[in-house]
C-alpha cells in the first residue's frame, strides 16, 4: 500500500509572479514525489488555491500547469481528497475536482481510517473557540446557497480581482491571529484524542506541527509558500517534511 500525503495552503495565485514561479517550480516538484513514491492518496488540507470557484464552463489559466499534473497523479491511481478552505470553500460534490480528477470532496472536518490508524482531517478553520467572528459571521455567508447564486452572476475576470482584495486583507489578519489559535487547536486534538483517534491533522494556521498528545498526534501541515512543509503517513509512521 502506497503513501499518503498531506499538504495546506499554498495559496496558488496569491503572491507576486517572482515568488509565485518558485512555489510553482517547488509544488511541481512536490507532486511529482508523490508520483515517484507511487502514492496512494494526497490529502489537499484547504487553502490549495487562493481563490476557486467551481463554475460550470470556465477554469482559470493560471491554474493550468498545477491542474495537468493533478490530472496525471489521479490518472497514476492516486486518490485525491480535497478539503475546501476559507480560501477554496466553493468547490462542489459534482465540481471540476470531483469531475476531471475524481476526487474526493469535504466540507467538513472527517474521520478516515488508513491502515487502521483513524485520522481527524480537515482544513481547520472556525476550530478555535475564539475564532467566534469567522464561524458566526463570516462562515455562514461563505456558504449561503444565495450568496453562491450571486457571485456566480459575476463575470469571473472581476470575481477573481475581487478575491485578491479579499485574500490580501485576510493574509495580514492571519499573521497575528495564528499564535493565538495555536493552542486552542491543540486543546481541541487532545479531545479528539482521547476519544480514540491516533492522528489529528489540520492546516489553517501556517505553523507547521507535529506534536505527540498522549496516544496519538496533532499534526499541522503548516503551508506551502513560506514553509514548503508537508506530511506524509507511510502507513507506520506520521513525519513532517519540508522541501
Ligand atoms: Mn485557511
Amino acid at each position: 500500500m502506497g503513501k499518503s500525503f498531506f499538504i495546506s495552503d499554498v495559496h496558488l495565485g496569491a503572491e507576486s509572479s517572482e515568488k509565485e514561479i518558485d512555489k510553482r517550480a517547488k509544488l511541481i516538484r512536490f507532486l511529482e514525489l508523490i508520483s515517484d513514491e507511487n502514492a496512494q492518496n494526497l490529502f489537499i488540507l484547504g487553502d490549495f488555491f487562493d481563490f476557486w470557484f467551481d463554475y460550470k464552463k470556465i477554469i482559470f489559466r493560471e491554474y493550468f500547469d498545477i491542474l495537468c499534473q493533478l490530472k496525471k497523479l489521479a490518472q497514476n491511481g492516486v486518490q485525491i481528497h480535497f478539503f475546501g478552505g476559507n480560501h477554496d470553500w466553493w468547490m462542489f460534490e459534482n465540481g471540476f475536482f470531483a469531475r476531471e480528477l475524481d476526487a474526493k470532496i469535504y466540507y467538513e472536518p472527517t474521520i478516515i481510517e488508513i491502515n487502521s490508524k483513524i485520522f481527524l482531517l480537515g482544513h481547520g478553520d472556525g476550530i478555535a473557540p475564539s475564532d467566534w467572528g469567522y464561524r458566526n459571521l463570516l462562515a455562514p455567508i461563505l456558504r449561503n446557497p444565495v450568496s453562491i447564486f450571486l457571485f456566480r452572476l459575476i463575470p469571473a475576470e472581476y470575481a477573481r480581482s475581487i478575491s485578491r482584495i479579499v485574500s490580501s486583507k485576510s493574509k495580514l489578519y492571519t499573521q497575528e491571529r495564528n499564535l493565538h489559535f495555536e493552542t486552542e487547536y491543540e486543546e481541541f486534538a487532545r479531545t479528539k484524542i482521547a476519544d480514540g483517534i491516533d492522528y489529528v491533522i489540520f492546516g489553517h494556521l501556517h505553523l507547521p506541527t507535529l506534536k505527540k498528545i498522549d496516544s496519538g498526534i496533532y499534526a499541522n501541515s503548516g503551508d506551502f509558500y513560506q514553509n514548503f512543509t508537508y506530511i506524509v503517513f507511510d502507513n507506520e509512521t506520521l513525519e513532517l517534511l519540508h522541501l
